[in-house]
């Protein structure tokens, strides 16, 4: 038995065929990937596991029954609300919940306890796009649909790492530029990355350049006559203040030479079928609403918007941030794209709601929310679906602020987070494949996420949980659903109540929907009107949500660039992992590719910092600082990181990288700048470094200590200040399994101990540990772990005499030589990343990864062209 639904990763939105085997499939009839799938949604299989699931509610860390931990947070949540006011609790959640989980938590904060403290993870992800997209169209409208990617002559990623964030929109855009060689690919970042290799053209930017290129090309687009002025005069407004900014702007601020600025605004003058496509480069910076609004000008002023092929588009990170967004999820949001500060549309909701109450203002956005609750403002938090304690901005303050708060509740899948550690309550959710309900993806494309798998424990979906607390709090009528297609069939009904406003969002076509219809709902994109047919695009007819009915250029500065001590620190995505690691960080397969945290460097740098091969940094800012291991790379310019930001303190002795990113925000959107700390960087002096495996979970020791999943169990990659006392106690505490008998091979002289436990004759955990940074075949000895592998292969740290020899080194942190290479090269490996899937080179911290290309044979067209 086979079930359609949809991956509940990133915001592509691929459908997925998944039966309870753990057979997943891309689904060949879904309009967002039509069969394809990325190495994630490919993995899910290897993630549905119970292992370290939470299956019962837990109250001050004991097992409770449901009936007392609804109580507990109906009663202390009434309570706070009686004593302090509605605005003294809140609600952090997330764009990964269900529309229908998202609309009832809403409903409950915004209408029933009247506050509107209630925001999401998506202030950290999508605030910038939603703030410039309302300021310019008068509502958060994506215009644009994925068949745009492969119609476009010009495709313009600005801060986006589509080859590893978006994966199967990767995909699509390559094949569509193989059938059609002239179509042109431009990255704006100010580091190389995976998506660079897409590109005809990179734009190194200096960190925050995006105005200062987008303002000089509104200025060369209006200096070279390439303004549509029919489109313009027709529809949109401000077109004359926001050139007159554009051309305050030099250009040159973007740290881009003349010449290929003027090369990039050729391109994109003479190309009618532009799409720009943006993500967290732009979004998460302290000018992210400007810089959205300085690419929308540039459509605006050229009509190229709304039309196939052409149009401005902001891709979303996660499954249903778009759905948060249509659901009222933000702070400063209604629902259905309703406004607060709208008397009418407030008018409308409660009496819609028949709710008691209604906020009238706008609430704390998460990061002021995070402020009050360290303030000592907010009595009672109820965290879903996010793990804010590593996420966040200052995680480690974060953390603080979470225990401050006199009662804090977390929803969640997984008994151990940074978060739910936190917590005096958590409440098992059900998870993805166990719950019912829709999403709504990058291109306004709603689909069905099915279960195709028993409930386990005692979970349950989170809708429900969230009805059956707001009914413990005295509002049964209102949150008295049987299922999620009843709560979808109130919020398209809804659009109906909505619809003499005329917003963009309307589903109100959706409003008759049975349940079997919904059980069976095809993946359709909105709006979904009741009477007209529905519109795959919005904007070519010029149609915008101002009250005049006309789009508004604004008019935005480029910030000035800040010359400061210490380094840069940029952050993001791997290819690989997911957030904070909660599921992808199951798979053995998903983990080989990256199993550390690391931080990217320019050479020159880790030359200066003294950094020898796979030795590791210390970051520091703010008195927090984190550890990571070093990959010198000239991908990123001279004084500039980037690290992963998926590592938490569960992961990684060194705590997650967010602990070194202080709080900075976008003053329109509130979304923090994520990607531009201030941070000092040294070599951590380590004297002592350590590589475990294991059949069994690992617990953290010493100063770096990076846990992470392999086909045999676990690993841990450790260093530390000084070796320990005693290296048997430290294995000990390690592996923590009893009994066996621990074999030992040690070299005083040179600092080498290397231990292996073996109970009944079965080899169960290794370490190896030197001075140095431990030059041990990873893949090998993970591989003998479980088995009867005799002592000394198991201590020897490579194959035995038996086994073909390895060759001289070339990965230092796998172990891997070069005569392995040779052979995985000679079997078919035709790439960097092949060759780390066959042998695990470069898989860890990269510095050979040049090396390893340079083995590889010439690629097959160049071979043709001879
Ligand atoms: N594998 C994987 N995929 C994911 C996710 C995941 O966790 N893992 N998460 C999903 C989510 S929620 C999101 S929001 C998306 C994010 O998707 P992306 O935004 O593509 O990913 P990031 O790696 O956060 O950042 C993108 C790029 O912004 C660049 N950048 C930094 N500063 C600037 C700047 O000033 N200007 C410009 N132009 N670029 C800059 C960075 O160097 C980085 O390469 O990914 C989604 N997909
Ligand atoms: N430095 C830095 N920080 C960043 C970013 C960055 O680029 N750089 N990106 C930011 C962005 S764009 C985002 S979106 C955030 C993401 O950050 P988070 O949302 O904090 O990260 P996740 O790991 O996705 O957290 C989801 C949590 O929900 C749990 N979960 C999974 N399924 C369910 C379910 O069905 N129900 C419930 N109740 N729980 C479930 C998971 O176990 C996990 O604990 O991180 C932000 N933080
Ligand atoms: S591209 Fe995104 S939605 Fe599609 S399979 Fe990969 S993670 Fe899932
Ligand atoms: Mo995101």
């Amino acid at each position: 038995m086979s079930t359609c639904t949809t991956c509940p990763y990133c915001g592509v939105g691929c459908g997925v065929i998944a039966s309870a085997d753990g057979t997943i499939k891309g689904d060949p009839d879904h309009p967002a990937n039509y069969g394809r799938l990325c190495s994630k949604g490919a993995a899910l299989g290897e993630t549905i596991d119970l292992d370290g699931r939470l299956l019962a509610p837990r109250i001050g860390g004991q097992n409770a029954e449901w009936d007392s931990a609804i109580n507990l947070v109906a009663h202390r949540f009434t309570d706070a609300i009686r004593d302090y006011g509605p605005d003294s609790v809140a609600f952090y959640v997330s764009g990964q919940l269900l529309t229908e989980d998202y609309y009832v938590a809403n409903k409950l904060m915004k209408g029933f306890i009247g506050s509107a403290n209630i925001d999401t993870n998506s202030r950290l992800c999508m605030a910038s796009s939603v703030a410039g997209h309302k300021r310019a169209f008068g509502t958060d409208t994506v215009p644009g649909t994925y068949e745009d990617l492969e119609e476009a002559d010009l495709i313009v990623l600005v801060g986006s790492n589509l080859a590893w964030c978006h994966p199967v929109l990767h995909q699509r855009i390559a094949a569509a530029k193989a059938a059609r060689p002239g179509m042109r690919v431009v990255n704006i970042d100010p580091r190389r990355t995976a998506t660079t290799e897409l590109a005809d053209l990179h734009l190194q930017i200096a960190p925050d350049g995006d105005i200062a290129v987008f303002n000089g090309l509104l200025a060369h687009l209006a200096a070279e006559g390439h303004i549509d002025t029919a489109y313009v005069d027709a529809h949109v407004g401000g077109f004359s203040a926001a050139v007159a900014a554009a051309e305050c702007s030099d250009p040159r601020n973007s740290g881009l030479s003349t010449e290929i600025l003027r090369q990039f605004y050729d391109l994109w003058a003479g190309t009618e079928k532009v799409v720009t496509v943006y993500s967290q480069g732009v979004n998460q910076s302290a000018c992210g609403t400007d810089k959205v609004n300085a690419i929308l000008n540039c459509h605006l002023a050229t009509g190229r918007i709304g039309r196939p092929g052409m149009g401005p588009f902001s891709i979303t990170g996660q499954p249903n941030a778009m759905g948060g967004r249509e659901v009222g999820g933000l702070a400063n949001m209604l629902a259905n794209h309703l406004d607060i500060e709208n008397a009418d549309h407030r008018a409308t909701v409660q009496g819609f709601w028949g709710s008691p109450t209604l906020c009238t203002k706008p609430g704390l956005k998460a990061v002021d929310l995070f402020q009050a609750c360290a303030d000592g403002k907010i009595q009672a938090l109820w965290i879903m679906s996010t793990n804010p304690a590593a996420s966040m901005p200052d995680a480690a303050g974060v953390a603080q602020a979470i225990a401050n708060v006199p009662f804090s509740v977390v929803s969640d899948i997984m008994a151990r987070t940074d978060t739910g550690d936190l917590a005096d309550v958590l409440l098992p959710a059900a998870g993805w494949g166990e719950k019912d309900g829709t999403v709504t993806n990058s291109e306004r494309r709603i689909s069905r996420q099915r279960a195709f798998l028993p409930v386990p424990g005692q979970a349950r979906p989170d809708w429900r949980i969230i009805c059956d607390v707001a009914r413990a709090m005295g509002h049964a009528t209102a949150f008295d659903y049987d299922s999620p297609a009843a709560i979808f069939r109130e919020y398209a009904a809804l659009s109906v109540a909505a619809q003499s406003f005329g917003r963009d969002f309307d589903i109100s076509g959706l409003t008759d929907l049975t349940d079997e219809g919904y059980a069976h709902m095809n993946p359709v994109q909105w709006p979904v009107p009741a009477r007209q047919k529905g519109r795959a695009r919005f904007f070519a007819d010029g149609a915008f949500y101002h009250p005049d009915g006309r789009a508004r250029m604004v008019p935005v500065a480029a910030p000035m660039a800040q010359v400061t001590a210490g380094f840069h620190l940029n952050t993001g995505r791997i290819r690989d992992q997911w957030h904070t690691m909660t599921r992808t960080g199951k798979s053995a397969r998903l983990g080989a590719h990256m199993a550390e945290p690391y931080v990217e460097i320019h050479p020159q740098d880790a030359k200066t910092l003294g950094l020898g091969p796979a030795e590791l940094v210390e970051v520091t800012a703010g008195g927090e600082r984190s550890i990571l291991r070093a990959l010198p790379t000239d991908r990123v310019a001279k004084g500039a990181l980037f690290a992963p930001m998926h590592w938490t303190r569960q992961r990684s002795a060194a705590g997650p990288v967010n602990s070194v990113v202080r709080v900075q925000v976008d003053p329109v959107s509130g979304q923090p700048a994520l990607k531009s700390g201030r941070v000092s960087a040294k070599r951590f002096d380590a004297a002592w470094y350590g590589f475990v495996a294991a059949t069994d979970p690992l617990q953290q020791f010493g100063a770096y200590c990076a846990i992470a999943r392999t086909a045999t169990g676990w690993q841990a990659e450790l260093a530390d200040k000084q070796p320990p006392a005693d290296a048997r106690a430290a294995f000990n505490v390690l592996t923590s399994i009893h009994g066996g008998d621990i074999s030992e091979m040690r070299d005083d002289g040179a600092g080498l101990v290397r231990l292996a436990l073996r109970v009944d004759g079965i080899l169960r955990a290794v370490m190896f540990s030197a001075p140095r940074p431990v030059a041990v075949s990873r893949p090998h000895a993970v591989a003998l772990i479980g088995t009867r592998a005799p002592m000394l292969d198991a201590l020897s740290g490579r194959a035995s005499a038996s086994a073909p020899d390895p060759g001289a080194t070339v990965c230092a942190c796998m172990g891997v030589g070069l005569n392995d290479l040779r052979r995985a090269v000679a079997a078919g490996a035709d790439s960097v990343d092949a060759l780390g899937a066959a042998t695990g080179a470069g898989t860890n911290c990269g510095a050979c990864r040049p090396d390893l290309a340079g083995l590889l044979p010439p690629p097959t067209d160049a071979i043709a062209a001879e």
